[in-house]
């Protein structure tokens, strides 16, 4: 979908509005899976969702939509053209107002965002917040394939599949957290023998990023490192070393661009998770602070 420009993509940041509840659509015409994004998700759970689906396959885990088995293209083509002009202006203006600042994302984000603009057939992106910053940070018009294992959400195997998914392309890369690498590492024997190019870039923040990002993150900072940060200390290059491969730890998220162009097949981000949630916070904070009923302020 966001291939084409006129695609609204970053409501997962204007979302973020405390008057979000101001612009809650009648009802929603879904096609395709249940959205990435949380805040979406929230904001739509009580609303009406009709969803256009074809026959044998299920995208409504949550049970929540009325389903509509069909040919989607026919579906489009008979409902009623009539929309809420203004709130789509509104929605129109959120999206630049966000694209505008996306050259400030920092650390995590701002690395997905440079990955996003490297020449690249296919990015293969783990579950956990590699997915969650694709989703915040890929903007529309921008042709790139980008293939994930969503499933029931699992950080196992990602390696596996991404080789697998990715075996007919010249250049792609698979954008992973520290744990999900960890969890299918000893598939990194097959990266040498890849018939293309292909970089695992993995995001070194030393555990569960996500967890920093949830209310458990507030319980005693031991307790919270034990039972969900669960850090490993990882030693990438000792990865790299045993299986062969070629390996650089990037300085600037700024660098993966010429790591990718280069080739290297295990690239390290190192990253804090502590400001990585701050970073986010900061970013979205600075865009909902200028969403005032669709006027900047
Ligand atoms: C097989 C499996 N085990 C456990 C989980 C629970 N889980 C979800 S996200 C996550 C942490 C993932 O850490 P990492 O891959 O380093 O990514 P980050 O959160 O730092 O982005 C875990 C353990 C899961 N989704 N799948």
């Amino acid at each position: 979908m966001r291939r084409f420009d006129h695609v609204l993509t970053n409501y997962d940041t204007w979302l973020a509005s405390e008057h979000r509840a101001e612009w809650t659509p009648d009802a929603v015409v879904r096609f395709g899976a249940a959205p990435v994004s949380k805040r979406l998700n929230q904001w739509l759970q009580d609303v009406p969702c009709i969803l256009i689906e074809q026959p044998g396959s299920f995208r409504d885990p949550s049970n929540q939509a009325t389903v509509v088995y069909g040919d989607a293209i026919d579906y489009v083509a008979t409902i009623n053209k009539s929309y809420d002009a203004d709130l789509f202006k509104r929605f129109v203006l959120f999206e630049q107002i966000t694209e505008s600042t996306k050259p400030a994302l920092s650390g995590e984000s701002a690395l997905t965002r440079h990955l996003l603009a490297s020449r690249l057939e296919r990015i293969f992106v783990s579950n956990s917040m590699p997915i969650r910053d694709i989703d915040t940070t890929l903007s529309a018009g921008q042709s790139i394939d980008v293939v994930a294992n969503r499933g029931a959400n699992g950080i196992d195997g990602i390696i596996s599949s991404a080789l697998g998914a990715c075996h007919d392309t010249d250049k792609a890369a698979l954008l992973i957290g520290d744990l999900a690498f960890y969890h299918d590492s000893n598939a990194l024997q097959l990266v040498k023998s890849h018939p293309g190019s292909f970089s695992i870039v993995v995001v070194n923040n030393d555990g569960g990023g996500i967890f920093s990002f949830l209310p458990q993150a507030s319980i005693a900072p031991q307790m919270f490192e034990d039972l969900f940060g669960t850090p490993l200390q990882l030693n990438l290059r000792g990865f790299a070393d045993t299986y062969g491969l070629s390996y650089q730890r990037l300085e600037q998220p700024e660098d993966v661009t010429a790591a990718i162009e280069a080739g290297i097949q295990l690239i390290e981000f190192p990253s804090d998770r502590v400001t990585n949630v701050a970073e986010h916070r900061r970013w979205t904070a600075s865009i909902t602070d200028r969403l005032t009923m669709g006027n900047e302020s």
